[in-house]
């Protein structure tokens, strides 16, 4: 998971139903917030996205749908537009 102005790229952008994922988060400019979104709109975790640094959040992500991504840190003009997605498919 590496967060920029004013993205996020993550690898793999989909995992299956169940899965415990590590986030391995950094960032390639300015600190970030990295926070995620349950398929409800509920905020299920959250991490520092920094610089030279890899900050780690462990999840279990059971319910499949569509898991929004957001900068929780204001990081410049464009902080409010800074969204991904992560797909949990069924199993
Ligand atoms: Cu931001």
């Amino acid at each position: 998971m590496t967060g920029g102005q004013f993205f996020w790229t993550l690898q793999p952008a989909r995992v299956p139903a169940g899965s415990r994922v590590r986030f391995d988060v950094t960032s390639i400019d300015v600190n970030h917030g990295f926070g995620l979104y349950d398929p409800h709109g509920h905020l299920i975790g959250s991490v520092q996205a920094m610089p030279g640094y890899h900050n780690q959040l462990d999840l279990t992500l059971d319910e499949p749908g569509v898991y929004l991504i957001r900068c929780f840190e204001f990081c410049g003009l464009s902080h409010s537009t800074m969204m991904s997605s992560l797909l949990v498919r069924r199993r």
